[in-house]
């Protein structure tokens, strides 16, 4: 997935960028068909020359395309007894309604003050309609059944020149209603329930030494990132971001990784001491573990550290796909006389298979951070993605106490923290302020669309 497109549902109210040239291409082949048809028809019965429609002009008559005709890009318009949906539509010129009847008796869609008129619509019968002779303005639009347009049936539509829709300073004309209740949905659902859950403390099996032992396996799995949403990721132990791996400062470690990934791969603790052998960098300090092989890492934990481990080959693919995780040795110092209450690593992506997410999950599969109100909550950001992020939280000020593990000598208060690729900064958050407060990376396309909140987008919620 490209970062710079997340992956967002389709809009409900379409704008219509249809080229000129095509529309007039299908507008005059429209006009041929119908010529034909008319030709045939009138031989035939010498009445019809569209099943259930009146033709009231040959110009009208062009402006209807078949259904096959309609572009993709066309503005949809449903009809219903007795409402179009929706009541206001935008187009830029040369665009083309699909016109669709989707209620149980017949209706038509005519655009006022000019000769633009669908065929009497059976239910379910679904026309395009040209607007390709219509200058940039207001118009509106009604059914011509008589009684329709008083019960209701009449909308609006805004027909904006090419490069108009954007214009700066231009407030795009939408459907509020159905924008709103499109966005709704995607933030109520939030913390929406999705398969998988990473970056779970991985209980270590202690060896006989007392050594510290982790076993990973790498292997691609399916991994939901939201609702509906599932992607082939690259993983430690089948989870997004890997289980976490916590030891004490002195803690003797191994590690060992089993490759049962399609490449070879490694394992770079990004942020520990570890010896130059143990550095996880496939031809610099170790061959690449290999398809269907296993490697062991060891080393003694020096702290205290906020650390990641993650592939070291061919990380361009590996790491945002999901082959990163949290390691932490020790406590961060924090101020005299605060107790942290939880401490919670936030891995922040924006590429790969994964994209745009917050500990594997995008919005509104993000997990909301809780807290009672009072308490001191340890966030670590930690950057596996490609691009910086400015993590911005509302309500209440992050003071860093440590950057890439070192603690700060003088730490400082802020309300949106940078974390450029391969950063950490931990921060305390006194959860002073109740309610439901946004989380989110301030990057907007990494956090808003058309459609609702998406990707880097969590909350904090104090009670
Ligand atoms: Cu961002």
């Amino acid at each position: 997935m490209d970062a710079a497109q997340p992956p967002i549902p389709a809009p409900r109210v379409v704008e219509i960028s249809f080229p000129r040239l095509a529309t007039t291409l299908f507008a005059f082949l429209a006009l041929l068909l119908s010529v034909g048809a008319l030709v045939v028809a009138a031989n035939k019965d010498g009445t019809k020359a569209v099943q259930n429609g009146s033709v009231e002009s040959a110009s009208a008559t062009s402006a209807v395309l078949d259904a096959k005709a309609i572009p993709a890009g066309a503005s949809p318009v449903s009809l219903k007894e007795f409402a179009f949906d929706p009541k206001m539509v935008m187009a830029t010129t040369g665009g083309v309604l699909r016109v669709a009847n989707d209620g149980a008796i017949q209706h038509t869609l005519s655009i006022e003050g000019t000769n633009l008129v669908t065929p009497t619509l059976d239910p379910s019968n679904v026309v395009g309609l040209s607007l390709a002779s219509l200058a940039p303005g207001n118009y509106t639009f009604a059914c011509t059944i008589p009684g329709h347009k008083a019960a209701g049936m009449t909308g609006e539509l805004m027909v904006m020149a090419d490069g108009e829709t954007h214009a700066a300073g231009a407030a795009p004309v939408t459907n509020a209603d159905a924008m709103d209740a499109e966005m709704a949905a995607r933030t109520k659902a939030f913390p929406a329930k999705t398969a998988g859950l990473g970056g779970q403390l991985l209980p270590p099996t202690v060896l006989a030494d007392g050594t510290k032992q982790f076993d990973l396996t790498a292997k691609i799995v399916d991994w939901e990132v939201e609702p509906g949403k599932t992607v082939k990721a690259w993983t430690y132990n089948g989870v997004v971001p890997g289980p976490t791996l916590k030891v004490d400062i002195g803690d003797k470690v191994k590690i060992v990784i089993k490759n049962e990934l399609p490449e070879s791969t490694s394992i770079h603790f990004h942020g520990l001491k570890t010896p130059n052998g143990m550095d996880g960098v496939p031809d610099i300090t170790q061959t690449p573990v290999k398809p269907g092989t296993s490697f062991t890492y060891a080393f003694t934990a020096q702290g205290p550290a906020v650390g990641m481990y993650h592939s070291h080959q061919d990380a361009v693919t590996q790491v945002p796909n999901g082959l990163a995780g949290a390691f932490l040795i020790g406590q961060q110092p924090v101020p005299a006389g605060v107790k942290v209450t939880q401490v919670l690593p936030m891995m922040l992506n924006d590429a790969g298979t994964i994209g745009l997410t917050l500990n594997g999950k995008s919005f509104p599969a993000t997990a909301p951070v809780v807290a009672k109100l009072g308490d001191y909550v340890m966030v670590h950001y930690l950057n596996e993605g490609v691009m910086a992020h400015p993590m911005h939280l509302h309500g209440m000020v992050q003071k860093v106490i440590a950057k890439d593990g070192i603690p700060l000598a003088q730490p400082y208060e802020a309300d949106t923290i940078l974390v450029a690729p391969g950063e950490r900064y931990t921060v305390l958050i006194h959860a002073d302020a109740p309610g439901v407060w946004a989380w989110h990376c301030h990057i907007l396309t990494h956090a808003e669309s058309a459609q609702g909140m998406f990707g880097m987008v969590t909350a904090m919620i104090v009670k």
